[in-house]
């Protein structure tokens, strides 16, 4: 078994898009692990996206991140990262195809609704960010 971290961003609850998008996880099937709403700082946002530190956009990316309440998910499965990642469609979500969550409810790159971890050590690095005390 796998356990990946999800990431429903700022735009998902401002948009009010958590039961939308939960919902599709629950229905998959996925073992609900861990759950959490919270506010990212800077310094954990910094951490979170620190493998695009050098790229143009990482200002706007943790200016982003940490603009409003997340709710993080521990989402457990056979192959739970590469089934998030199927679900979630294309980074941008112009390019993503109807019946993904991007698909269906996303149109701009920056305000992309979800974040999955891409691959497992991702996977384990990411839930230590956000469920420090393990998991259910
Ligand atoms: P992912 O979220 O699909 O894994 P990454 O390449 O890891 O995509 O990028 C992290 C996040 O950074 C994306 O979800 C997107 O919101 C944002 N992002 C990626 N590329 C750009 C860009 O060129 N301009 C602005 N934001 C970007
Ligand atoms: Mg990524």
């Amino acid at each position: 078994m796998e356990t990946t971290l999800v990431l429903l961003k700022p735009d998902a609850v401002r948009r009010g898009l958590m039961s939308e998008i939960i919902g599709r996880f629950e229905r998959r099937g996925f073992r609900f692990r861990g759950m959490r709403l919270l506010q990212l700082d800077r310094e954990t946002a910094e951490r979170h996206y620190a493998e695009h530190s050098e790229r143009p956009f990482f200002g706007e990316l943790v200016d982003f991140i940490t603009s409003g309440p997340i709710v993080a998910l521990a989402l457990e499965a056979d192959g739970a990262v590469q089934t998030v990642r199927d679900m979630m469609g294309k980074t941008n979500p112009l390019e993503s195809a109807p019946g993904t969550i991007r698909g269906d409810l996303a149109l701009v790159l920056s305000e992309n609704v979800i974040h999955g971890s891409d691959s497992p050590e991702s996977a384990e690095r990411e839930l230590g960010i956000y469920f420090p005390d393990g998991l259910l």
